[in-house]
Parts: structure tokens; C-alpha cells; sequence
């Protein structure tokens, strides 16, 4: 089976969103809205547990904040801090406060070169990946991708496989054909659910996942000069992922 599409997971692997966006974002929501919820970096670590914002919301009141009394309309007001979340984080994006991680911009432009199909499977909502590619990888890059498959297209979110699912779809290929590109244990899950086998690159918030059933985990994809580190997997002799690396890794 020939190698024929990327699918890139979003957040913690194109870019440290969660430290650089979310987290921010979600914290200046809440201050606007006068709430003493304050999510700092080891807190928002064990709410990640959760994939999407607004069922990550509703994890932290049920598990961390029993003082809490849900309003009657807790659903909408919910919904309501989600939407203002996600505008605070268009405008970090939109600043060029979220940068791509080594070796994705190099390694999506030497995929397209060569061929290779780009998907995007995301829990996250879809604004949030048009404004950081669009800002972030570059002007227009959002057309680079020929699904986009984001936030709540799908009934259940990862660590379910179905947003891979609907990748894979419309896509129209078979995920043997098919390499996926994760960060974490949730993600890792998803898309092995869908047969896809992962490379994973792993952040602060991630490296400490159980990474079982990866076809490799590195640091990151490296650059030429700033290679990665090999954490788990095969050594395939390659400082840095390259197309070559991709299928030789495939073929493995
Ligand atoms: C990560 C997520 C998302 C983001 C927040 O998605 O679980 O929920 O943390 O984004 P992935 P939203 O790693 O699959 O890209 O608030 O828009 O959900
Ligand atoms: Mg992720």
C-alpha cells in the first residue's frame, strides 16, 4: 500500500496551541465574564484530559469546583464563554502569538512538492485552525488541506476515532494508504480507532502520555538543523522527518 495522505491532528502538534492559545484564551474569557475560574498551566494539564472547550468547561465544574451552583441556563452560558473564548483566541492567533513547531511548515511544503494529499482531523472548532494556519503557516495555506475536519462535525470527539472516520471519507482513501500526526494519549487513541498508524511529536503537556501502539514518538519533526530526539520507536537514521522519513516509516 503506497503512502498517499497526511493527516495532521491540530492542537500540541501543529502548534503549542494549548499553552500559547487555549489556556489564554479560555482565562480572558472568563475574566470578562466576572467568574472566579482561573485555569493555570497544571490545572488545564488534568482538564485536557477532556477533548473540546465547552465539554472541558463543564468537566472542571463537575470535578473541581463543587461550590459551584449551575444556573438554570448553565448549557448557554457554556456555550455563551465558548464563543467568547474562541474570539480571544482568533485575536492571539490573528497577533502571530501562536507559532508552528519545528519542522511542520518544511515538512508540509516538501509533502505537497512530492505529492502527498494533507487532511486536518481536529477536536478543536474550526475558526481556530483556518485563523492559525492562515496566520501562522502562511496566507491562504488553509487550501493546502483538502479536508479540514474540525470541533463538532462529529457526534463524539476524540479519544473516539469519528473525526478520522470522516477524514478518511472524504478523503476517499483507506488508512493503510494513510500516515496521522498526533500529541497526545487522547489523539493517539482516535486515530488508531481508525487504523491510521501515528507518528507522534510530543509537548510539556503530553510527554508523560502512554504513547503504546505509536509507529514512532519524537521530541518534534526537526529541522536540519535542530534535529529531534527519538523517544520511542524506530531509529530510521534520519535527524529530522522528511518525505523520505514518512515512507520509510510507512513501509515499516
Ligand atoms: C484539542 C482539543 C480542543 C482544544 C480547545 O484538539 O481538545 O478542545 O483544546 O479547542 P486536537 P476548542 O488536539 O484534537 O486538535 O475550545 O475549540 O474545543
Ligand atoms: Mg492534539
Amino acid at each position: 500500500m503506497t503512502l498517499q495522505a497526511l493527516l495532521f491532528d491540530v492542537d500540541g502538534t501543529l502548534a503549542d496551541t494549548e499553552r500559547d492559545g487555549h489556556r489564554p484564551a479560555f482565562n480572558q474569557a472568563f475574566a470578562d465574564a466576572g467568574l472566579d475560574w482561573h485555569w493555570d498551566a497544571t490545572l488545564y494539564g488534568k482538564l485536557l484530559a477532556v477533548t473540546g472547550g465547552k465539554e472541558r468547561m463543564k468537566y472542571y465544574i463537575d470535578h473541581f469546583r463543587p461550590d459551584y451552583r449551575k444556573p438554570p441556563d448553565f448549557d448557554e452560558m457554556v456555550a455563551a464563554l465558548h464563543l467568547a473564548k474562541t474570539r480571544h483566541y482568533s485575536a492571539l492567533a490573528a497577533q502571530g502569538g501562536i507559532p508552528m513547531r519545528p519542522g511542520v511548515k518544511r515538512l508540509l511544503i516538501e509533502s505537497r512538492a512530492a505529492g502527498l494529499r494533507l487532511a486536518i482531523a481536529t477536536t478543536t472548532t474550526p475558526e481556530n485552525v483556518t485563523v492559525l494556519l492562515e496566520h501562522s503557516l502562511g496566507p491562504g495555506t488553509t487550501d493546502w488541506f483538502e479536508v479540514i475536519a474540525a470541533g463538532d462535525i462529529v457526534p463524539a470527539k476524540k479519544p473516539a476515532p469519528d473525526i478520522y472516520h470522516y477524514a478518511l471519507e472524504k478523503l476517499g482513501l483507506a488508512a493503510a494508504n494513510c500516515l496521522a500526526f498526533e500529541d497526545s494519549e487522547n489523539g493517539l487513541h482516535a486515530s488508531r480507532g481508525a487504523g491510521l498508524k501515528t507518528l507522534v511529536t510530543v509537548n510539556d503537556y503530553t510527554h508523560d502520555h502512554d504513547f503504546s501502539g505509536a509507529a514512532v514518538v519524537l521530541s518534534d519533526l526537526g529541522e536540519p538543523d535542530a534535529p529531534n530526539t527519538l523517544i520511542a520507536g524506530p531509529d530510521l537514521g534520519r535527524p529530522y522527518v522528511d518525505v523520505a522519513y514518512l515512507r520509510a516509516l510507512h513501509g515499516v
